[in-house]
Protein backbone atom coordinates (compact mmCIF):
# COMPACT_ATOMS: atom_id res chain seq x y z
CA UNK A 1 0.00 0.00 0.00
CA UNK A 2 2.79 2.55 0.94
CA UNK A 3 4.39 1.46 -2.54
CA UNK A 4 1.06 2.49 -4.23
CA UNK A 5 0.79 5.58 -2.49
CA UNK A 6 4.58 6.97 -3.26
CA UNK A 7 4.36 5.67 -6.95
CA UNK A 8 0.96 8.32 -7.28
CA UNK A 9 2.51 10.95 -5.31
CA UNK A 10 6.17 10.41 -7.58
CA UNK A 11 4.08 10.99 -10.77
CA UNK A 12 2.06 13.89 -9.79
CA UNK A 13 5.54 15.57 -8.66
CA UNK A 14 6.45 14.95 -12.43
CA UNK A 15 8.08 18.00 -13.58
CA UNK A 16 5.61 20.40 -15.72
CA UNK A 17 7.41 20.46 -19.78
CA UNK A 18 6.65 24.08 -20.43
CA UNK A 19 4.92 25.98 -17.67
CA UNK A 20 2.51 28.30 -19.66
CA UNK A 21 -0.35 30.97 -18.67
CA UNK A 22 -2.56 31.65 -20.76
CA UNK A 23 -4.53 34.91 -21.28
CA UNK A 24 -7.94 34.82 -22.21
CA UNK A 25 -10.87 36.39 -21.42
CA UNK A 26 -9.57 39.20 -19.49
CA UNK A 27 -8.06 36.24 -17.37
CA UNK A 28 -5.06 34.43 -16.69
CA UNK A 29 -5.14 30.81 -16.96
CA UNK A 30 -4.24 28.69 -14.40
CA UNK A 31 -4.77 31.50 -11.68
CA UNK A 32 -2.51 30.26 -9.73
CA UNK A 33 0.66 27.96 -10.86
CA UNK A 34 3.11 26.11 -9.01
CA UNK A 35 6.48 25.78 -10.59
CA UNK A 36 10.09 24.95 -9.24
CA UNK A 37 13.08 27.57 -9.00
CA UNK A 38 14.84 28.53 -12.00
CA UNK A 39 11.96 27.68 -13.86
CA UNK A 40 10.67 29.58 -17.07
CA UNK A 41 6.64 30.61 -17.29
CA UNK A 42 5.53 31.43 -20.98
CA UNK A 43 2.86 33.68 -20.84
CA UNK A 44 0.24 34.15 -23.83
CA UNK A 45 -1.72 36.39 -24.77
CA UNK A 46 -4.87 35.09 -26.96
CA UNK A 47 -7.25 37.34 -26.14
CA UNK A 48 -8.70 40.19 -28.72
CA UNK A 49 -7.54 43.12 -25.99
CA UNK A 50 -3.73 43.95 -25.07
CA UNK A 51 -2.76 42.85 -21.02
CA UNK A 52 0.32 42.93 -19.35
CA UNK A 53 1.80 40.65 -16.78
CA UNK A 54 3.06 43.26 -13.94
CA UNK A 55 4.24 42.19 -10.56
CA UNK A 56 2.10 43.77 -7.70
CA UNK A 57 5.79 44.74 -6.06
CA UNK A 58 7.34 46.07 -9.53
CA UNK A 59 10.08 43.27 -9.80
CA UNK A 60 8.55 42.56 -13.27
CA UNK A 61 6.56 43.66 -16.24
CA UNK A 62 5.86 42.30 -19.29
CA UNK A 63 4.88 45.97 -20.63
CA UNK A 64 1.83 45.58 -23.24
CA UNK A 65 1.15 41.96 -24.89
CA UNK A 66 -1.04 42.29 -28.03
CA UNK A 67 -3.01 39.39 -29.15
CA UNK A 68 -0.91 36.49 -29.65
CA UNK A 69 2.05 37.83 -27.76
CA UNK A 70 4.30 36.08 -25.51
CA UNK A 71 6.32 36.86 -22.76
CA UNK A 72 8.72 35.04 -20.90
CA UNK A 73 10.08 34.92 -17.23
CA UNK A 74 12.52 33.06 -15.16
CA UNK A 75 11.73 32.89 -11.40
CA UNK A 76 15.10 32.31 -9.77
CA UNK A 77 14.11 32.70 -5.98
CA UNK A 78 10.92 30.73 -4.37
CA UNK A 79 8.40 32.17 -3.20
CA UNK A 80 4.49 33.84 -3.98
CA UNK A 81 4.82 36.06 -6.74
CA UNK A 82 1.37 37.69 -7.53
CA UNK A 83 0.98 39.77 -10.23
CA UNK A 84 -1.64 42.00 -12.30
CA UNK A 85 -2.68 43.25 -15.45
CA UNK A 86 -2.07 47.44 -15.16
CA UNK A 87 -4.84 47.59 -17.85
CA UNK A 88 -7.48 45.55 -16.12
CA UNK A 89 -6.00 45.98 -12.64
CA UNK A 90 -9.39 43.33 -11.96
CA UNK A 91 -7.01 40.59 -13.63
CA UNK A 92 -4.95 38.69 -11.47
CA UNK A 93 -2.96 35.87 -10.98
CA UNK A 94 -0.07 34.09 -8.76
CA UNK A 95 3.54 32.14 -9.69
CA UNK A 96 4.40 29.57 -6.61
CA UNK A 97 7.26 29.03 -6.85
CA UNK A 98 9.14 26.35 -5.02
CA UNK A 99 12.62 25.67 -3.97
CA UNK A 100 14.64 23.21 -5.71
CA UNK A 101 16.54 20.53 -3.41
CA UNK A 102 19.43 19.69 -4.50
CU1 LIG B 1 -5.58 43.19 -19.27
Amino acid sequence: MLCLLVALVGATAAPASTPTVVIKDDAYAPTRLTISAGQTVTFVNQDDDAHTVTATDGTFDSKGLDTNGVWRHTFTKPGTYAYFCEMHPFMKGTIVVKSVTP
